[in-house]
């Protein structure tokens, strides 16, 4: 494999950086021995100014009587999100949860009973002891009845920053202390290219650095932004946000520089650079690109010594495209009829991408769909045949669009974290992480399903294990996850569903015990800004103390594991700032070594709580540059040290959903496919002011809500069609369920779309009950729950048809922004 660079080696941990550097710190072993008993809860926090840091970028918090009053973003941070604003509410939203909670029935009869009673909100409030002793006793209990692969543990989501309260690697440390556990592999964002760019790049490419904004605003004289929202998806990031990403843009802006969006949506990244906007059918893009691909063939416009010099199996790919193979040559003629781009603008678009230094910049959306991985397979085969990768300003790109790629990297140590107590994997290997089983994230409900069934995953053939009970924290699966319907009725087979948040979700109240976290402004922690800057470390404050009966998720899954007689191990012996010093002090070797300026941790912790550091060789980092200086010296990861446009270990897989090459494949329903029921499409998009469903349950929802619900983006034409004007409520609906939303008549819309944004809070009007509405307005009541193909098994939450109605039934009230009755 070729040694990555810094930039892409910082991307690379960014991510999952606890995971490839767990190991490192056990053996530095900074860890002094703690004075503090474990879980001792910092003093409290004093009146005034406290810095921190989230999702949304770092801020000041004022606190006054011990509340938090007001916030106002970091002075560094060049592009501020709005969505701070909704930050301070989520600490006092009525959607807290305040008490450790049991559903009656499962508190009365045990595991297992009245699982109909899931969801309706018929709780009892208990007492920490009693919660953590219930939870401890049923691990025990299904341990022993039903051996390790009955406990699912592979609890995915955003969380919250933080290296020590990283709530999903204290999960699994407290199951691996436990025994072991189901897990699961890869995230919902990037399930499909995820799997399939290692195999043609020989890297994950999805979180790496990209060719810097820099030398992107002197170099490229095109930008490409492919089903990519930039201005939308950067506000958040992974680590604490840096938003060096909106500096960038607008130098890009200023310069005048010309901006292509191929998008079903005039998206505001669109209106941002004043964009040509192209709309194609959703899910067509592969056909769209080969429409391209063979223009650029017809018309000799493709660098043949680029795909002699650096790619493999052009010549397998090129008889496909030119239609020897399947006696239909991808002509732009042929694309148009698929994609509804005129053939002339798709042959326009080839002659321009040829003619200038054009960055192929896509988002992930693309391959959230069926047949996922064929977008970035084909998209990274375009661009070869461009011949411009690993030029300045050329080539492609995959995350331009998510955490500020392409913000220069600095010159940063790496910051470590908890580890979950398993073996440290790195690179690629995390996809397959420890376990006692462990599956493809989005196939979770396939799994309670179908125990025993056999499913295939990139090149391997494994069975579901039987699960009886789930444990989930910092994810919130009933809504994130596709065809609720569908998952409500597997989730009935659980005997137990413990959920740990500090908001009452959908999903805390489909569970049976409920375990009440703090936010991140209520404990210390240390983090990261910028997930690819890697600018700064900075202290995560406590600004004020625990709301209600809320715990920190270290000391619940302490306290948990001291009822298992494993909180020696679980702790270490150290508490919450031991913790964060060893963080701190392992990347102050790190910094001492490379002669980084960086202080002592008391000068840090009691200074201004931020360490920058500056930015040196990151300035001008072109992506696979020196594989284009010397492929033979700096080979890609795979087989072939090549680009492989024809996978030779895909061939030997046998898939009939993922070939050997990149293919146009008909999805199972989509605009316009021939055999669709229904006449629109459904785009399910990340919303500009929230995180998924992060911020739905504060006052943020007001700024966009439509009638009380989620908005529904609609055309004029297609709004007239029905009879729907703006602010109406509407019923949208498929055969697998429906939702209200209100209705926002936009011409940003391409005809025959309609958009509704992941994230927005599942509220069944009849909890439980297949097929019932959504009050408010979860879209993923609509999508499908199948994986992307046998190779990715991504999830498809883009691959949605569907119909709208003006609602015409009785009033509703929706219920799910305030907590359950019995837990107020
Ligand atoms: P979040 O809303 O971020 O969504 O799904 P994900 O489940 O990650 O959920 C995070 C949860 O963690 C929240 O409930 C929050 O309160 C909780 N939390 C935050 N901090 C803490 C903490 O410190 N402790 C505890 N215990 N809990 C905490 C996101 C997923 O949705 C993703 S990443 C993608 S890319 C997918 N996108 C789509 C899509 O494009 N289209 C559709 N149809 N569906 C999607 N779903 C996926
Ligand atoms: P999406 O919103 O799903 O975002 O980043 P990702 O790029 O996946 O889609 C981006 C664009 O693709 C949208 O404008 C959509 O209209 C378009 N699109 C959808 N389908 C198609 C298609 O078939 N063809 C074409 N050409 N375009 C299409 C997601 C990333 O964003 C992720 S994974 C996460 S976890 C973060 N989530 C959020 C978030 O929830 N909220 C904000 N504000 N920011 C985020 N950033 C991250
Ligand atoms: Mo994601």
């Amino acid at each position: 494999m070729t040694s990555l660079s810094k930039g892409e080696l910082r991307a690379e941990l960014s991510r999952r950086a606890f995971l490839h550097y767990g190991a490192a710190l056990g053996a530095l072993g900074f860890a002094a021995p703690s004075l503090l008993v474990s879980g001792a809860r910092a003093a409290t926090a004093p009146d005034g100014e406290v810095l921190t840091g989230s999702h949304w970028g770092a801020f000041r918090a004022k606190v006054e009587g011990g509340r938090m009053v007001s916030i106002a973003p970091w002075e560094k941070d060049p592009a501020p999100s709005h969505q701070l604003s909704g930050v301070l509410d989520s600490v006092y939203s009525p959607t807290r949860i305040k008490f450790p909670m049991v559903r009656r029935a499962y508190l009365e009869k045990g595991p297992g009973a009245d699982p109909e009673s899931r969801g309706t909100g018929d709780f009892v409030r208990v007492s920490w002891d009693q919660a953590i002793e219930l939870v401890a006793k049923e691990l025990t209990r299904v341990e022993k009845t039903y051996g390790p692969a009955a406990t699912f543990a592979g609890s995915y989501g955003w969380k919250s920053p933080g290296r020590l309260h990283n709530c999903q690697s204290l999960l699994r440390r407290m199951m691996n202390l436990k025994g072991s556990f189901v897990n699961a592999s890869g995230d919902y964002s990037t399930g499909a290219a995820q799997i399939i760019l290692p195999h043609v790049l020989g890297t994950l490419e999805v979180y790496e650095q990209q060719t810097v904004w820099p030398v992107v605003v002197d170099k490229t004289e095109l930008m490409v932004f492919w089903g990519a929202d930039p201005v939308l998806t950067n506000q958040i990031s992974w680590v604490v946000a840096d938003h060096g990403a909106y500096p960038g843009m607008k130098a890009l802006k200023d310069k005048g520089t010309k901006v292509i969006c191929i998008d079903p949506v005039r998206t505001g990244t669109a209106e941002f650079f004043g964009a040509e906007w192209i709309a194609p059918r959703p899910q067509t893009d592969v056909a769209l690109m080969l429409g391209i691909a063979h223009t650029l063939v017809a018309e000799k416009l493709y660098d043949e010594k680029f795909l002699k010099t650096y790619t493999t199996g052009f010549d397998k790919f090129l008889p496909y495209l030119m239609g020897e193979t399947d006696k239909t040559p991808k002509t732009a003629e042929w694309a148009a009829a698929i994609t509804d781009v005129p053939a002339d603008t798709i042959k326009d678009l080839a002659h321009r991408f040829a003619k200038n230094r054009t960055m192929l910049a896509a988002g992930w959306s693309l391959q959230r769909q069926q047949y996922g991985e064929q977008r970035h397979w084909m998209l990274v085969t375009l661009a070869a045949m461009l011949g411009q990768i690993g030029l300045p300003g050329g080539g492609f790109g995959f995350s331009y669009h998510y955490a500020s790629g392409g913000a220069p990297s600095a010159d940063a140590p790496v910051l470590t974290g908890i580890t979950d107590g398993g073996k440290a994997k790195e690179g690629a290997a995390w996809l397959t992480e420890s376990g006692a089983a462990s599956i493809p994230v989005a196939r979770v409900v396939d799994m309670l399903l179908n125990p025993g069934k056999e499913f295939d995953f990139n090149g391997a053939k494994a069975k579901y294990p039987d699960v009886k009970m789930a444990y989930w924290v910092g994810g919130n699966p009933f809504v994130h996850h596709q065809d609720r319907n569908r998952m409500v009725a597997a989730w009935k087979k659980l005997d137990t569903f413990v959920v740990q948040d500090f908001q009452w979700t959908p999903t805390a109240r489909f569970a049976d015990i409920v375990l009440p976290a703090t936010t991140s402004y209520e404990r210390n922690d240390i983090e990261s800004v910028g997930d690819y800057a890697g600018s700064a470390i900075i202290a995560m404050k406590k600004v004020v103390d625990p709301v209600f009966e809320s715990r920190n998720d270290y000391d619940i899954f302490a306290a948990i594991a001291g009822k298992l007689g494993k909180d020696k191990a679980f702790t270490e012996g150290k508490s919450e700032m031991d913790w964060i010093q060893s963080f701190y002090d392992a990347a102050l070797v790190q910094a001492k070594a490379k002669n980084i300026p960086m202080p002592e941790f008391d000068a840090f912790w009691s200074g201004t709580g931020v360490v920058e550091f500056p930015v040196t060789s990151g300035k001008d980092f072109v992506r696979y540059a020196k594989f284009r200086e010397d492929p033979l010296l700096e080979p890609l990861g795979t087989p072939s040290g090549r680009i492989e446009i024809y996978s030779k270990n895909i061939e030997k897989m046998g898939y009939d959903d993922c070939g050997p090459h990149p293919k146009w494949y008909e999805p199972a329903e989509r605009l316009g496919g021939p055999t669709t029921k229904y006449k629109l499409h459904i785009a399910a998009s990340h919303p500009k002011s929230r995180l998924h469903s992060q911020l739905c349950g504060t006052k943020l929802r007001e700024t966009y809500a439509i009638a009380g619900h989620e908005p529904c983006w609609i055309n004029p034409k297609d709004a007239a069609a029905r009879g729907i004007g703006d602010g109406d409520v509407v019923r949208v609906f498929n055969d697998r369920g429906q939702i209200l939303a209100g209705a926002k008549v936009t011409d940003a819309m391409r005809p025959g779309v309609i958009r509704v944004n992941e994230g927005g809070w599942y509220d069944p009007q009849e909890p439980g009950k297949p097929g019932t509405l959504c009050k408010y307005g979860d879209v993923n009541n609509l999508s499908m729950d199948v994986g992307t193909s046998r190779l990715g098994q991504g999830n498809c939450g883009h691959s949605i048809v569907g119909e709208v109605e003006k609602y015409a039934g009785p009033a509703v009230t929706v219920d799910v922004f305030t907590a359950p009755k019995p837990a107020v």
